[in-house]
């Protein structure tokens, strides 16, 4: 079903700005930036999964807002997803996995080194009005 899908968010603040995560591990993806998320758990829910890894993540309470059309490989057949989500509460740290967070505003989304399956998956998410 949800078998081997990773969820990522699109995770904007009031002003508009999108949230890229450095990660710190493993050692073949640290230094690359993704949008933030994590694997859906054995009969989870999609929209479950964004909003716990989020929560443990970051640290922050997130809604899930519209789908990405789309989806995009990952090594070892996982498959990446994602939707649209904003911030309720709470400022974003990095608690797992990342070494540090941007804010992107429009003109620098593309400033910083997306992982190789995140920079589709960015181009779709910024077409969804
Ligand atoms: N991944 C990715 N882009 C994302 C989220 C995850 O490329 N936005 C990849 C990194 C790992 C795999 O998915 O290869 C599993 O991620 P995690 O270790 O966060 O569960």
């Amino acid at each position: 079903m949800n078998d081997r899908i990773v969820v990522g968010a699109a995770l904007y603040d009031d002003e508009g700005r999108l949230l890229a995560a450095r990660r710190s591990a493993p050692p073949e993806l640290a230094g690359g930036w993704e949008l933030p998320g994590g694997k859906v758990e054995p009969g989870e829910r999609c929209e479950d999964a964004l909003v716990r890894e989020l929560r443990e993540e970051l640290g922050v309470e997130a809604v899930p807002l519209e789908r990405v059309p789309g989806q995009w490989p990952l090594p070892k057949g996982y498959a990446l997803r994602v939707w649209k989500a904003r911030l309720v509460s709470g400022e974003p740290e990095p608690l797992e996995d990342h070494d540090a967070l941007r804010w992107l505003t429009p003109d620098e989304v593309w400033s910083v080194d997306w992982l190789a399956a995140d920079v589709p998956a960015v181009s779709a998410a910024l077409a969804v009005p």
